[in-house]
């Protein structure tokens, strides 16, 4: 067995002028494939090789194995986080959004914030830490999943991410994705997953 790139979840063009075709194509087709392609080398003949992905990722020590392994999940993550046709959170995460952050513009805010104040490479998530939402930073591969924290969207700072289009300018790749690509339906069904469908109570 071994571990595949999943496809892109819509057209490489969908996301343009916010995140362009060329983009996509290394990110998606270079950098995600890259991932995949270490990480089935590091496991070879290795009982990884059998487990899920989240599996090695909770059981790798720091280094290769769990750089290659967290970076593919972070990046399909990454792309069912984002739509050209995300809307707005509705239902029970849109009310535990107003809670927790008083409204969807804070929230964008604080991911706003959180991309930004990443030094270096990292990625900015919306997670469920089993009380409330919550904003965080991640440095390199690391992932909330780490600290028990259930991710419901995450946003990719790498400079990879955005150089392409955006050349150094991180917060405006930010504000593009926040104001037009953010995938609230994912998040959604992550949040009534994550919550047993019994958020706030
Ligand atoms: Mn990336």
């Amino acid at each position: 067995m071994s571990f595949t790139l999943p496809d892109l979840p819509f057209p490489k063009d969908a996301l343009e002028p916010h995140i362009s075709a060329e983009t996509l194509e290394y990110h998606h087709g270079k950098h995600h494939a890259k991932y995949v392609s270490t990480l089935n080398e590091l496991v070879e003949g290795k009982p990884e090789a059998d487990m899920s992905l989240v599996d090695v990722i909770l059981g790798a020590p720091e280094g290769p194995l769990f750089n290659n392994a967290a970076q593919v999940w972070n990046h399909t993550f990454y792309w069912n986080s984002l739509s050209p046709d995300g809307g707005e959170p509705q239902g029970a995460l849109a009310e535990a959004v107003t809670r927790d952050f008083g409204s969807v513009a804070k929230l964008k805010e604080e991911l706003a914030a959180a991309a930004a104040g990443q030094f270096g490479s990292g990625w900015a998530w919306l997670v469920w830490d089993g009380e409330r939402l919550a904003v965080v930073k991640t440095g390199n591969a690391d992932l909330p999943l780490k600290n028990g924290q259930k991710p419901l969207l995450n946003i990719d700072v790498w400079e990879h991410a955005y150089y392409i289009d955006y050349r150094n300018r991180r917060p405006e790749y930010v504000k593009h994705v926040l104001d037009n690509l953010l995938n609230w339906r994912f998040a959604e069904d992550n949040f009534a997953r994550v919550t047993g469908g019994a958020a706030g109570g």
